[in-house]
């Protein structure tokens, strides 16, 4: 397999499953609609709608059921970034290589534009029902999607990244921010790929593990190209960990054990995934390539 012409393949596929869910810019509230879209639309990896495809494949999955849950997990995502940007957390300026939300729209906009792409994710997600009205998990596929966005994941780790900011952070600590704020939006695609296509209750635990030591790799690698990338790269500035005085895998560590530990959890994932009867052989790929990923 030709692995950098699959995956453009695949991104391209993705992106234009996920981009037909965006909301129309019309009416009085336009400029909320346009604030969504236009964070939405500056690119990114679509990693997580592919993981969540990728798995539906996996497990057998063929119909449209998956689409809106993919455009609701990346509307999620990207809420989260332009939350995440906002001067009262990480105050960046660029992201996806264009000038963030609040920088083009402002404060109070960037903060509507990043309710707006919770709530309309919901909204987006429950479209499901009409696409496939027999399948019978839907609804648990809804309740991984709040629950692992809210305060038992993503929110969750948020939140003690933020109280804990330029302070000592203990490894087990800073691997629970880890798990939770970036994390569990991996477990959440995975495992509704996995649900959606009907696999058993154990086959979605096993999936969750899987996902579970993605995303601890992926927010370590996060942190090693915060200092050795460049902006240009990335599209989002470098150094933005060491202007916020945080605690992570590199303070801690240092780049090169860092890198070990993003190269042993990456493989764990794939000798986990390797054990399903079921296969796919560009999913195992794609979490080989995260290892060395370069943005
Ligand atoms: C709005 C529900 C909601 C929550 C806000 C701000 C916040 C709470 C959470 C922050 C979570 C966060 C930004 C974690 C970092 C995860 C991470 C490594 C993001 C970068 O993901 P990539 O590299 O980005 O996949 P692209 O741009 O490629 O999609």
């Amino acid at each position: 397999m030709n692995f950098e012409l699959e995956l453009k393949k695949h991104t391209d596929e993705v992106e234009e499953m996920i981009s037909r869910y965006l909301p129309a810019e019309d009416g009085f509230q336009k400029t909320v609609m346009e604030a969504m879209n236009y964070s939405f639309l500056a690119g990114g990896k679509r990693l997580r709608p592919m993981l969540m495809l990728e798995t539906y494949r996996m497990f057998g999955g063929k119909s449209k059921v998956i689409e809106p849950f993919m455009a609701a997990m990346e509307m999620i995502h990207t809420s989260s970034l332009i939350h995440d940007d906002l001067p009262a957390m990480d105050n960046d300026e660029y992201r996806r290589g264009r000038k963030t939300t609040h920088i083009v729209y402002g404060e109070a906009m960037a903060i509507l534009a990043g309710d707006g792409l919770l709530l309309f994710a919901f909204e987006t997600a429950s479209k499901a029902f009409m696409t496939e009205p027999k399948n019978p998990n839907i609804g648990r596929a809804i309740e991984v999607l709040a629950s692992k966005s809210g305060i038992y994941g993503m929110v969750g780790g948020q939140t003690v990244d933020v109280e804990l900011e330029g302070k000592p952070i203990p490894k087990e600590k800073l691997d629970f921010i880890y798990r939770l704020k970036t994390g569990a939006l991996m477990e959440a695609s995975m495992m509704i790929g996995a649900i959606l296509a009907g696999a058993t209750d154990s086959e979605v635990k096993r999936i969750a593990q899987v996902a579970a030591n993605v995303g601890l790799a992926f927010q370590i690698e996060d942190d090693i190209l915060d200092v050795v990338s460049t902006t240009e790269e990335l599209g989002k500035p470098v150094g933005s960990d060491d202007k916020n005085h945080k605690t992570t895998y590199v303070t801690i560590e240092g780049v090169d054990a860092a890198a070990k530990e993003v190269e042993t959890l990456s493989e764990r994932a794939v000798e986990m995934l390797d054990s399903f009867v079921v296969k796919n052989e560009f999913l195992t790929e794609l979490l080989f390539s995260l290892i060395h990923r370069k943005k």
